[in-house]
């Protein structure tokens, strides 16, 4: 951005603000008298726990207890997850579901246990209900994983939503992960976490809690299996978790607890048992297979929040290309729209943005559009009218629209929650399509809405659809960014069929990866801002959102040349590569960090477009099973107690473990091997694990380790596809998998299968396939032959 330029945004911004100072404290006002009046106030309430059972009812997949104060549902299904519900809660209906309820499993019945228990028996979990109302999830050899105590509800006595609580017990080495996107990750310590989606308008770091993505979804790591957990309820609600400790045999251990505390919505829960790969498989087919997105998307995005002008970007893609840096796709922050208004274009900055779409297309870069849900309140403004046709936006109590303060000012929301609004909202993009974008990055849509006190977001009075059930904030509230990347999924789909629609999102819910994914918002810059980067991304991957990345450099400041490039190198590892900053912060781009930074992060973009037929193969997989691209070391041992407290090195698929820089000043680090013998694939020196290795990590790479046995799919010099296939241990055989497609669109690439193995002095690498075995038919390169 030239100077001219710089100023032109800064006003844009500024001379929004010393009046939107004062919209902010009006907004805020507005927001406490709509509650006031919207919400009855909270009086006496009643407790209540469930009482003795009193009878039982078999039923599909197990059946109906009936307690002399609840009722409880419990119901295993074919894919082994077994939900439970009080009070009535069925299912369905859910937001993380949409419709895929899976079918019970017939062969899951319920009978007598001892002591007035009843217990549920199925293939892979047994399900143990004592006579209180205390549920027991136990492998089928009879190990517990945990157990939730009877619940505990506070009725208002005048009616409305009961408040809820829900104590478990998990085993005393249980590890904690998930609960969406937490700064402080992967592993969550002891504390307290909130479940509602927050805009933390600053840059947040490590402590930071919550933040954009909540989901009330855990994984529970021990050593007798693991298990994911997710109450399926939207409401507002902490959980607070404490790490067990074990009594060095003294058999004083003490377990692990969570404990779950919700506003209001319905107490159910689903609980998935099995490996990590079993358990994340299952969630998959519960809340829907990850979206495809399309491979340029799986390569270098650079983004900026003030490029200001067409020339701005035209002379960072000249960059780009002056310096031989690969680039797939720049973005266009809010300072592209006219006065911050979404769906338009400022055509003084940007006077023909279809051409230029065009031209970078032509380079192989695609352009993307931030979204912002907030529209700007004002006849003349399109959207706004098309809205207010529509009757999209989001109204209160008494039937006015809810007005909140954005970007643009004064502004609406569309009530995502409804499906006639989606379908409104989604025809929009329309409009961004013929703008030339191909990738949409929403943003704001936590709901965020400025507010001077107060939390900044809607009334929580403010009606929702909720698919026609009606409700308000306190339940649409933390499904509404879910909703507007469902709008926009479905929108493109029909607007251009052919093609795998690009959406992110910085707010979401657990299902949001079946129309996306999702980056880190504003992360501080800083060394522990790198580090929450990665956290972000394994949690995410584990709550089976498994697109991600965060903003390369960070979102604000200037890094040292060191951070950037550090941040850099992780960046190029993970499924969402994208350098982002504010318009306030240091600039962004390789080559303004000095010519040492530029060469190794030249080195880093080149190895990323190497990997990228890797990426798109994991990008498949993902869809297929469930599993995250980038997952914790312990994802194939969780047995390993020292890998389940790694958390500093990740694996990338089945192939790679990647140890990113995360401080200041290394040139060598530790890295937590899984068993097995692995290549440093810089050195190719053999380690052998499972332990401790020390490898060198200097400026010019991050380690990056590969599993003696992996067939890696690589892009070869003349752009073909090759096969990186890393030596199997001597006596053992390896092999892997490759996906392969047209880069988008929707047939379905079938999925190869290598096997390595040992030929006498010879690896040999084939392909097996329903009617034999077969020479690939890319070319193969073997590595690590004698371990050097
Ligand atoms: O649209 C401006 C920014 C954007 O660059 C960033 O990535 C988002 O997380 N946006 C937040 C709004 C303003 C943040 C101060």
């Amino acid at each position: 951005m030239d100077g001219r330029d710089l100023v032109r945004s800064m006003k844009a911004v500024g001379s929004v603000g010393a009046a939107q100072r004062v919209r902010t404290v009006r907004a805020a006002w507005r927001r406490r008298r709509a509650d006031a009046a919207g919400l009855p106030a909270r009086g006496a309430e009643r407790a209540r726990v469930p009482g003795p059972v009193q009878e039982v009812e078999p039923g599909p997949g197990g059946g109906t207890l009936r307690f002399s104060r609840s009722e409880l549902r419990i119901l295993v299904a074919v894919n082994g997850a077994v939900f439970w519900g009080w009070d009535g809660a069925e299912p369905e209906p859910s937001y993380a579901l949409a419709g895929r309820c899976p079918e019970p499993d017939p062969r899951a019945v319920l009978e007598p246990d001892k002591d007035g228990g009843w217990r549920v028996v199925a293939e892979r979990v047994t399900v143990v209900v004592s006579r209180h109302g205390a549920i027991d999830v136990c492998t089928p050899g009879g190990m517990t994983l945990r157990r939730d105590l009877p619940p505990r509800w506070w009725e208002p006595r005048d009616g409305g939503p009961a408040r809820w609580m829900q104590r478990s017990e998990v085993a005393a080495d249980a590890r904690f992960f998930g609960l969406g996107g937490r700064a402080s990750g992967p592993r969550l310590r002891g504390g307290t976490y909130r479940l509602w989606n927050t805009d933390p308008r600053r840059p947040f770091g490590r402590g930071d809690d919550p933040l954009y993505l909540t989901m009330p979804v855990q994984l529970v790591v021990a050593d007798a299996a693991t298990h994911l957990v997710f109450h399926d309820t939207s409401w507002d609600g902490t959980v607070t978790l404490r790490e067990g400790e074990e009594g060095a045999g003294s058999g004083h251990d003490r377990s692990g607890f969570c404990e779950l505390r919700m506003d209001g919505g319905p107490l159910r829960c689903w609980v998935v048992v099995g490996t990590p790969a079993r358990v994340l498989l299952a969630w998959a087919s519960l809340t829907g297979a990850p979206a495809l997105p399309p491979a340029w998307a799986l390569g270098h995005h650079h983004a900026r929040w003030g490029f200001g002008s067409e020339q701005e970007v035209r002379r960072i893609v000249a960059g780009y290309l002056e310096h031989g840096l690969p680039l797939d796709a720049l973005h266009l922050d809010i300072d592209h729209f006219d006065e911050h208004q979404v769906f338009t274009v400022d055509q003084d900055r940007f006077p023909k943005l279809p051409v230029l779409a065009e031209e970078l297309r032509r380079d192989g870069i695609r352009l993307v559009s931030i979204v912002d849900p907030a529209v700007r309140a004002a006849r003349g403004n399109a959207v706004y009218d098309s809205g207010v046709a529509e009757d999209a936006f989001v109204r209160d109590a008494s039937g006015r629209l809810v007005e909140g303060v954005v970007w643009p000012g004064e502004s609406v929301f569309p009530d995502f929650t409804h499906a006639r609004v989606r379908r409104w909202w989604g025809g929009l993009y329309a409009e961004r399509l013929a703008q030339g974008f191909a990738g949409f990055w929403h943003d704001m849509n936590e709901p965020a809405s400025f507010t001077a006190f107060g939390e900044s977001t809607l009334p929580r009075s403010a009606r929702h659809d909720l698919e026609g059930r009606g409700g308000d904030h306190r339940e649409a509230h933390n499904v509404y960014g879910l909703c507007m990347a469902w709008a926009a999924y479905e929108g493109l789909r029909e607007l251009v069929p052919e093609e795998r629609p690009f959406v992110f999102s910085r707010s979401g819910w657990a299902g949001l990866q079946r129309y996306g994914g999702t980056w880190s918002g504003d992360v501080a810059t800083g060394w522990p801002g790198l580090r929450a980067s990665l956290s972000l991304v394994l949690g995410l991957g584990l709550c089976g959102v498994p697109y991600s990345g965060p903003d390369v450099g960070g979102f604000d400041g200037s890094p040292s040349p060191e951070l950037y490039l550090r941040w850099f190198q992780l960046g190029a590892y993970l499924p969402l590569f994208r350098t982002h900053a504010s318009l306030r912060a240091g600039r962004r781009e390789p080559w303004e960090f000095g010519p040492e930074v530029l060469e190794h992060a030249r080195a880093a973009l080149i190895e990323r477009r190497r990997l990228l037929p890797y990426f798109v193969t994991l990008a498949h997989l993902a869809r297929r099973t469930g599993a995250p691209y980038v997952r914790p070391v312990w994802w194939g041992a969780p047995e390993d107690r020292a890998l389940r407290d790694c958390e500093d090195a990740f694996l990338l698929g089945d192939c790679l473990l990647v140890a990113p820089v995360l401080d200041a000043g290394t040139d060598r680090r530790a890295v937590q091997l899984p068993r097995g013998l692995w290549y440093d694939t810089a050195t190719g020196r053999a380690y052998e694990g499972p332990g401790q290795v020390r490898v060198d990590a200097p400026l010019s790479r991050v380690p990056v380790l590969a599993r003696a046995g992996a067939v890696i799919p690589v892009r070869g010099e003349d752009g073909g596809l090759e096969l990186e296939v890393w030596t199997p241990a001597r006596g053992r055989t390896g092999g892997g998998l490759v996906v392969r497609d047209a880069g988008d669109g929707w047939d379905e690439p079938e999925i190869e299968r290598y096997v390595a193995r040992w030929e006498g002095r010879r690896v040999v690498v084939e392909r097996e396939s329903e009617d034999g075995v077969h020479e690939p038919s890319h070319p193969v390169r073997v590595r690590g032959l004698g371990g050097g």
